[in-house]
């Protein structure tokens, strides 16, 4: 870095001022001129809040030159672009982001701490982008992040909710939900687009004309709502290419019936305002659940008709039509949430651009790629057909068309199973209502669909899409998950990045095959050392945050054992609350034994309608206060429920990690990400043999990873054989004692029967596995306890994981979407 005052280096001459400089001096002085002339404060005046502003500003023009060099790039190169369409982007913050790609946090910390600002401070400062709910999104937004490393030319297309995933309040063990307004302050990193605006239409009804003596099918929409793009730059690793995040608010077209407020009649007169612009106001909080609602199909159709407006547009500007469009972009459905814009591009290419049927069809298919996230049956999308003949009347009819070419196709190729022609239809037949199935419609509009893991990928073919998957074998693909190591190594843990960068060198930053070299000194006592001390200081960091929040005191000196994910059944929090209770009763009975010390720390929100989820988080709190007060186990067992998870505290619970809980019932998690990021930062797994848990026990080894519980064959087959949970428990002697506690209240005096049904419900369906996989479950944590006590194994393993999960980075799963999906180049490792 710069010293103030020092020469400046050769090559930072030229251009080294206030705009575009990155000498200390110039950063400096950019900070000052934007808190000056964009902030409008003087420095005695400035608060936390006006410095990240202005520093946030500084840092944008930085992104905003390779912005623009990448723009000018890719529409003078020619290349196919990438538009990556998602309902949500779980972005996190972006200031350490950016500092990062540029390769200026240094510099910055320097520079501002002349002006005696702490830029660490700053970073607390700025709100977090939580414009998605879990795994999904967080993964659209690494995906970003790693299109710009590769220069994959791309757009991310998706809603700028005004409130993001509600803020997490926990009272009395409770979850509470409270709007997430994280816009309220502005958001220095996003250009409005006022100008870059779409209508799109709801509801109304379709005419028939004949053009030369073809039917033309045109839609006049009873009601209009304009979209207006919102535009966040992207950057990716040392700042090469940067990329567009593009999101959609909505706008209605008029602002106000002036008729109506004339007469008196003031909130009736924006009542058609307040129902346009609903569009954006909420993210739905529902993860891995349906939605369900009228609202949300709205933002779905809202979004993907925008951005094929938009694409279709910037390809008209470049051909003079859209029969190359394939050629020039590939569009990836995250999830089935855009699957509309199928019907939309055909509604576009037919009716509007006047395409043949076929050949509009054709291109579809070779433009659109689907990735699936879930295969749980409760999550799978489908609309009411009377909703979408309401809502959408021609992409209704587009729907039944599509459907019915493809169902005469396959009828004409031999096919007559009545079973596989309903599995295979876009229309769900059933309940006394027909449903539209976006999996299939997704499915039959894409020339490719992936899963997310291996095990996830072969599911897939077996179950939810085993029929279209036998008529359209090579269809599916496997994409294994991936993190960016930009945010979860880099930025969230600069202690174990510096002592990788001195063992390892440089190189690692760029590619992370070089973690490898790190097996060969696991056993080394003194890298072990430093590790150790790093991690402790993380700890130490997080029993700050700990305290801070809950009041609570941990020991950095514990095991820390981690389960970080939404709040959910088949992920199964209640798994190892139950085990933290048997754990409690163990050492309560021998508290003279040898304990390894943990602290147990959960953290997660539940989506607001779920009952049961809520109650596993009333149920954490409540087996804490009872663990936490109890003088036996002292020092020895802490039980702790983190508020309001997201992904800025994500990025300080897992460098803090000792161990990390992967416990889902196999075959239920399609892959998981959060269990690739603690591994990469050191912690050892407790898994199931489910999701991308099984490809880092192939990659870590056995010895370096603690696998326990069913497969997911065995789930499937003990889920056929009608087994029952009370069996199970009577079996286990430990098991029937901690059922019984929860279940008489000895963690509710208050309310002796709050857990009495959530007890019962387990011993009779315990649809998740929990008692099936407990005593098993409970082994594998006295042989983690064993690995503890024994820290040069425990170090030695930790290392073994770092080292090999290299592979997991974003970036070798976006080379993959770009070769076998997208047919786009990717930038060369450095
Ligand atoms: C999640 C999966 O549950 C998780 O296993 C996976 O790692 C992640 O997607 C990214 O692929 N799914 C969701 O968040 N949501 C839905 C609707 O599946």
């Amino acid at each position: 870095t710069q010293q103030p005052g020092a020469a400046l280096p050769a090559a930072a001459q030229p251009d080294d001022d206030l705009r575009t400089g990155n000498s200390v001096e110039a950063l400096r002085g950019a900070v000052m001129a934007k808190l000056a002339y964009a902030v409008g404060k003087v420095q005695a005046d400035a608060s936390d809040r006006d410095w990240f502003l202005a520093t946030a500003l500084a840092v944008r023009d930085r992104v905003v030159q390779g912005w623009q060099r990448s723009y000018h790039t890719t529409n003078t190169g020619g290349t196919k672009r990438v538009y990556y369409m998602s309902l949500e982007f779980l972005i996190g913050r972006l200031m350490f982001d950016a500092l990062t790609n540029l390769g200026l946090t240094d510099t910055m910390r320097e520079a501002l701490s002349g002006l005696g600002v702490d830029l660490d401070k700053l970073r607390e400062v700025e709100p977090d982008a939580a414009l998605g709910n879990g795994g999904l999104g967080r993964l659209a937004a690494c995906f970003m992040e790693s299109m710009a490393t590769l220069a994959v030319p791309a757009y991310g297309y998706g809603i700028r909710y005004e409130n993001g995933l509600f803020r997490q309040v926990v009272k009395d063990g409770w979850q509470q939900e409270y709007p997430e307004n994280w816009l309220s302050f502005g958001n220095p990193w996003e250009f409005a687009r006022p100008e870059i605006a779409y209508d799109i239409g709801f509801g109304g009804h379709v005419e028939t004309h004949q053009v030369d003596g073809a039917p033309r099918y045109e839609w006049f929409p009873s009601e209009t709502v304009e979209a207006v793009a919102y535009d966040t730059p992207v950057v990716g690793w040392r700042g090469h290419h940067v990329n567009t995040l593009r999101l959609w608010s909505a706008r209605a077209g008029d602002p106000l019936r002036l008729d109506a407020f004339n007469e008196g009649d003031h909130v009736g007169a924006m009542a058609d305002r307040v129902k346009a612009e609903a569009i954006s106001k909420v993210l739905y909080p529902s993860d891995a659940t349906p939605a369900g609602q009228e609202l949300r199909l709205r933002q779905e159709y809202f979004f993907a008709a925008a951005s094929l407006q938009d694409l279709v547009r910037r390809h008209l500007k470049k051909y003079p039509d859209l029969s190359n469009l394939a050629d020039q972009a590939a569009i990836q459905l995250n999830d089935t949430h855009p699957a509309i814009a199928v019907v939309e591009l055909m509604r576009l290419l037919v009716d509007l651009h006047g395409m043949a049927w076929d050949d509009a069809w054709r291109i579809t298919q070779a433009t659109f790629g689907y990735t699936n996230h879930t295969l749980l049956p409760e999550a799978l999308e489908t609309w009411p057909v009377p909703l979408m003949e309401r809502m959408l009347p021609r992409h209704m009819q587009i729907i039944y068309l599509v459907n019915a070419l493809h169902l005469d196709k396959l009828r004409a190729e031999g096919h007559s199973d009545v079973d596989v022609m309903r599995s295979v239809s876009i229309i769900a037949e059933g309940w006394g209502q027909q449903r539209v199935k976006m999996g299939t419609l997704a499915f039959i509009g894409s020339h490719r669909i992936n899963g997310v893991s291996a095990l996830h990928t072969d599911l897939m073919r077996q179950t939810v899409f085993r029929d279209l998957n036998a008529i359209y074998p090579d269809r599916i693909n496997n994409k294994t998950n991936g993190i960016t190591f930009r945010r979860w190594l880099m930025e969230a843990n600069p202690a174990l990045t510096a002592i990788l960068v001195d063992v390892l060198g440089k190189a690692v930053l760029d590619d992370p095959s070089h973690l490898e070299k790190l097996a060969q000194h696991a056993g080394d006592p003194a890298l072990q050392a430093r590790l150790k001390a790093a991690k402790r200081d993380n700890k130490a960091t997080l029993g700050g945050i700990i305290a801070a929040r809950t009041g609570i005191q941990v020991d950095p000196d514990a095991m820390f054992d981690i389960q970080i994910k939404r709040i959910h059944e088949y992920k199964r929090q209640h798994l190892n609350l139950l085990e933290t209770i048997a754990l409690y009763n163990a050492i309560r009975a021998e508290p003279w034994r040898d304990w390894a010390p943990r602290v147990k720390v959960f953290a997660g929100k539940a989506a607001a309608s779920y009952h049961t989820a809520k109650l596993i988080i009333k149920l954490a709190n409540d087996v804490a206060r009872v663990v936490n007060d109890d003088p036996t186990v002292r020092g020895k067992l802490k039980v702790v429920f983190l508020p309001n998870y997201n992904v800025s505290l994500a990025e300080r619970i897992i460098p803090a990690a000792d161990l990390s809980e992967q416990i889902s019932t196999a075959g239920m998690e399609a892959s998981g990400t959060g269990n690739m990021k603690l591994a990469l930062n050191g912690a050892l797994t407790i898994g199931t043999l489910d999701g991308a848990n099984v490809e880092i026990k192939e990659r870590v080894g056995d010895d370096n990873i603690f696998i326990f519980g069913l497969t997911a064959e065995e789930v499937a087959a003990r889920h056929r054989s009608g087994l029952s949970a009370r069996e199970t428990i009577a079996n286990s002697p430990r098991l029937a004692e901690v059922m019984e506690a929860v279940s008489s209240g000895v963690f509710s005096p208050d309310d002796t029967d709050r857990y009495r049904d959530f007890a019962n419900a387990l011993r009779d369906h315990d649809h998740f596995l929990v008692t099936a996989d407990f005593d098993d479950y409970y082994a594998a944590q006295r042989r983690v306890d064993a690995l503890w006590r024994d820290q040069a194994a425990w170090w030695r393993a930790s290392i073994m994981n770092t080292a090999r999960v290299g592979w997991f980075s974003s970036d070798r799963t976006i080379g993959e979407y770009a070769r076998d999906i997208w047919d786009v180049p990717v930038r060369a490792a450095e």
